[in-house]
């Protein structure tokens, strides 16, 4: 066996050995691992500085109680989190994500592929994550309040511009971006647009922020699909989730001339033939904070799947937009017999490994979420390099910076493939290039 494959084995006991019971995390730590005995082939000097054992040991990693008050006046108690993975090519940077399944396993795969995500943008921006197990389903807007007040009230000792800044994920939009923000603000006695973005444009936050995960997956994929000749248009997709991701995804598709026929969230699917009508749909999640199946009850002609996932539905396209491990092999059999052509992670790590070997053994086109979803954490650097100059710049500029920065993420994912040995492999790709662009700047860095 080659050195480099006895290596990666041996990091992946070590893994198995200091994190048990952490599957996701091992999920993703093994997803990686797979992908980089070609890159210690070609750069010795990566295993002999145990680069790979270092990357696998978050820099640090924060718990913390985080009480708080209820309408009815009970006392609450959720459990925080914040992991600082890597900060060797900038600030600690990632989302908050608040859903009653965070642990720190899930805290910890996060982060993890944060590092690789955030290397291939090119940006200068290190890896982490956080959130908390609160589930801000059914709650009023002041207890939201009172607990990112409270989740703050510990975090913020840890944050600032040039040490972490977190920003959305799941159950974390633009109002808990605010309450986070001003409890900072109050907590610090500073202004600091840059600890923190997705803010609102009126007071720090960047255009295009909002859209960019979404529509960088789109740019995504349109660059795949260029290569073979092909385009989004007059394709149809569909779309796990019905949150921040997956309504951008279908608004861009849109715009390029392709129709996203579902939505889902945890209680079910929606289908809609004519085309998913976003207007509706942020009405009933944005504004009401409703369910999905509300919008099939509002709109002729849609219907409302209990129970079932959008991946019975035959298209063309594929956007899994909700959460981890939401696609299994058995999903992946069904796209694949009715023809689906690409799939693109909108949501991180959706698609489980069984399910990605066999779409690419298949020849279906697939793009892994740490290159396909780097739009959001791409804007988001965007918007830190904003604040630093205290400037603002337009929509359609910001929208063309995403749209380079997606099609560099494409092309170094690409040329990695090929460089490796599999072109086309976009996983490969994907973990290779981020991988070299970190291990560089750890190795010039010394042993810290
Ligand atoms: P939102 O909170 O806006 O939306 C999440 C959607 O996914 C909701 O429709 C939710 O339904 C559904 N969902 C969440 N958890 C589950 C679950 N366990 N089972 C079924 N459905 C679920 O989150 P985002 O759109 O921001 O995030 C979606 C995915 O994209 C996540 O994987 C996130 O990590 C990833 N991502 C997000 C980025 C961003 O900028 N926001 C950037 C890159 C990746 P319900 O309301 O029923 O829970
Ligand atoms: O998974 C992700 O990349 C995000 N949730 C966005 C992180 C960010 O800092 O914008």
């Amino acid at each position: 066996m080659p050195k480099s494959q006895t290596h990666v084995n041996e990091i992946a006991e070590i893994a198995l050995a200091r994190n048990p019971g952490e599957p996701e995390f091992l999920q993703a730590v093994y997803e990686v691992l797979e992908s980089v005995a070609p890159v210690l082939d070609e750069h010795p000097e990566f295993l002999d500085a145990r680069l790979l054992e270092r990357l696998i040991e978050p820099e640090r990693q924060i718990m913390f109680r985080v009480p708080w008050v209820d309408d009815a006046n009970t006392v609450r108690v959720n459990r925080g989190f914040r992991v600082q993975f890597n900060s060797a090519l900038g600030p600690y940077k990632g989302g908050l994500r608040f859903h009653s399944s965070v642990n720190l396993s899930i805290v910890k795969f996060l982060g993890f592929e944060q590092i690789f995500k955030n290397s291939l943008t090119g940006q200068a921006i290190g890896g982490g994550k956080g959130g908390s197990d609160f589930d801000p389903h059914g709650r009023s807007d002041g207890e939201v309040m009172r607990f990112c007040q409270s989740f703050m009230t510990e975090l913020f000792r840890h944050l600032g511009e040039h040490t972490d800044v977190p920003a959305g994920d799941i159950g974390v939009g633009g109002r808990e971006i605010g309450y986070l923000f001003g409890q900072y603000r109050r907590l610090t006695n500073r202004h600091e647009s840059g600890v923190l973005t997705g803010k609102g444009t009126g007071w720090g936050g960047a255009e295009v922020r909002n859209e960019a995960t979404g529509y960088g997956a789109v740019f995504f994929a349109e660059r795949m699909l260029a290569r073979t000749g092909s385009s989004v248009a007059g394709r149809t997709a569909i779309v796990s989730g019905s949150g921040n991701v997956a309504t951008f995804v279908i608004e861009k598709l849109r715009q390029l001339g392709a129709t996203a026929i579902t939505v889902s969230d945890s209680s079910g699917y929606v289908v809609d033939e004519a085309g998913i009508d976003l207007e509706l749909l942020r009405q009933i999640k944005e504004v009401e904070r409703g369910r999905v199946s509300e919008y099939a009850e509002r709109r002729p002609g849609a219907r409302f799947v209990a129970k079932g996932n959008v991946w019975e539905v035959p298209a063309d396209l594929a956007f899994p937009c909700a959460t981890q491990n939401e696609l299994l092999l058995a999903d992946a059999q069904r796209l694949i017999a009715n023809g689906v052509s690409l799939v693109a992670e909108g949501a991180n790590m959706p698609v489980v490994p069984d399910a990605v070997h066999l779409f690419q053994e298949a020849g279906v086109l697939f793009a892994p979420g740490k290159a396909a979803n780097a739009g959001g954490v791409a804007a988001s650097s965007l918007e830190m390099s904003q604040n630093a100059a205290r400037q603002s710049w337009t929509f359609g500029d910001s929208e063309e910076r995403l749209r380079a920065i997606m099609c560099h993420v494409h092309d170094s994912a690409y040329e990695a493939s090929e460089r490796y040995g599999k072109p086309g492999d976009y996983v490969l790709g994907a973990n290779s290039a981020g991988f070299v662009g970190v291990a560089e700047a750890m190795l010039a860095q010394g042993v810290v």
